[in-house]
């Protein structure tokens, strides 16, 4: 097939000095950190959906961005040209995984057997071109929240015979995550939650919302699903509550229900902040309980109180995000940029600066991250301040021996408690500046 991008050639890593807008300045996939490539330390991945299908379309306006690569909407012959561009654009710009929902790859038809048919199309499609170039699937989902049968959820429908529907989705699409050798499933609940109490029964719902999963891992496995599952925290919207609401609930829920050994999250960044919390705290809440699996790599706007899915270009986020994942010891998953230019950013040159933005955004944050453990000074200062539970009462604390008597009689010899050490938050935060600066 014709060269989709002409006048973009691949894109190369120039350095910090460039000013060339479609190469990387920091993005050296072959620099060493920490004794592995940058390139295994951030497998960064293609969202199907933003990247091929988004052409702009708002509340208040159409498309601005022209996303029929040459073919004529709902056609598989402008699937194959998504199939095209895709492959042509991550190759360009040397991604090399992409993440899909089902109803991305084809349009859906009146009767899901010709839907799936469709999809097994396709799909054969796209395997010729992973085999020729590489490039690999990082995971699937389902998309069970746009179609207006799942307007109260797919999982907590109030409806038996959506429930199905979904499950039926989900079959397919865990097939289609195997066919392709998908590191991992992701279930976002789009609409898995409520915009009332007056008619929700939530017990219930949620009850469900298990159940389907339970299935899914069941299914998944009996035909060779063997990477991880993962749910994707969101508060709101579309909903007005979703159930999932972060990190900490999400992993209750698991908890509650015998799915956390299937079972990690997938932490999106403007999920997090429309949590209430930064990004860093939800990939700290999903680390320190072993579930932090795969980050979809976008940013918020603080301004803004929903979920604007911009390209990353917070350095310091990405810092701190990258310091939760060298901790963590890397993600089996990866970095998923669920992200879309902005509306005015139309052009097929803004696809590429985009994702050169955020692939330069989340080396920076690898360098720093790794410079900040290096400098030493931020752990160390951490570690220390909980000193007193080394030795002595703090140590019968600690290793849980320790009685409530025990510390009451320690209290009342001492009197009072000395005030701890000061948490020295400012001096930490130049620390920061300085190792993010120099
Ligand atoms: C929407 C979600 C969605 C999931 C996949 O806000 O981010 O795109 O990542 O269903
Ligand atoms: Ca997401
Ligand atoms: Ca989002």
């Amino acid at each position: 097939m014709a060269e989709l991008f002409t006048g973009i050639s691949q894109i190369r890593y120039e350095g910090p000095a460039s000013k060339n807008p479609l190469a990387f300045k920091f993005y050296d996939a072959e620099r060493t950190v920490f004794g592995k490539p940058m390139r295994e330390h951030l497998p960064f991945a293609m969202a199907w959906w933003h990247n091929l299908c988004n052409a702009g379309k708002d509340m208040f306006g159409d498309a601005t961005a022209d996303k029929s690569f040459g073919s004529k909407s709902g056609t598989m012959e402008h699937a194959k040209a998504k199939v095209d561009a895709g492959f042509e654009f991550m190759q360009k710009v040397g991604i090399r995984f992409f993440c899909f929902h089902d109803v991305d790859l084809v349009p859906e038809a009146e009767d899901i057997n010709e839907t799936n048919r469709r999809l097994d199309e396709i799909t054969d499609y796209m395997l010729e071109k992973m085999k020729s170039t590489g490039i690999q699937c990082l995971w699937g989902t389902a998309n069970m929240f746009s179609n207006p049968r799942f307007m109260n959820g797919a999982g907590s429908s109030n409806s038996a015979e959506v429930f199905c529907f979904a499950a039926a989705q989900v079959k397919k699409a865990l097939e289609l995550t195997v066919k392709l050798g998908g590191r991992g499933y992701v279930f976002w609940g789009g609409r898995e939650g409520y915009e009332t109490l007056l008619n929700t029964d939530m017990k219930f719902e949620q009850e469900n919302i298990a159940r389907l999963m339970r299935m899914a891992v069941n299914y998944g496995r009996s035909i060779g699903f063997k990477g991880d599952f993962y749910i994707e925290p969101k508060p709101k919207e579309p909903m007005k509550h979703q159930y999932d609401y972060d990190a900490a609930t999400a992993i209750g829920f698991l908890r509650a229900n015998g799915l956390d050994k299937e079972f990690k999250l997938n932490i999106e960044a403007n999920h997090a902040t429309l949590a209430g919390h930064t990004f860093q705290h939800d990939l700290r809440v999903s680390r320190i309980n072993g579930m932090l699996g795969s980050i979809d790599a976008n940013q918020g706007d603080l301004l803004l109180g929903w979920d604007t899915d911009e390209f990353p270009f917070d350095v310091y986020e990405a810092t701190m995000c990258m310091y939760e994942v060298l901790k963590s010891g890397g993600l089996t998953g990866g970095f998923n940029f669920d992200a879309k230019t902005r509306r005015p950013s139309y052009t097929y040159e803004d696809m590429f600066e985009a994702f050169i933005l955020g692939m330069d955004t989340f080396a920076l944050g690898l360098i720093k991250a790794a410079a900040l453990i290096e400098d030493g000074r931020v752990d160390a200062f951490t570690a220390e301040r909980y000193a007193s539970y080394k030795e002595g009462i703090g140590a019968r604390i600690a290793s849980g021996e320790a009685t409530l008597e025990e510390c009451a009689a320690k209290a009342a010899a001492a009197k009072a408690p000395a005030l701890p050490g000061s948490g020295r938050q400012e001096y930490l935060e130049s620390v920061v500046n300085s190792v993010l600066f120099s």
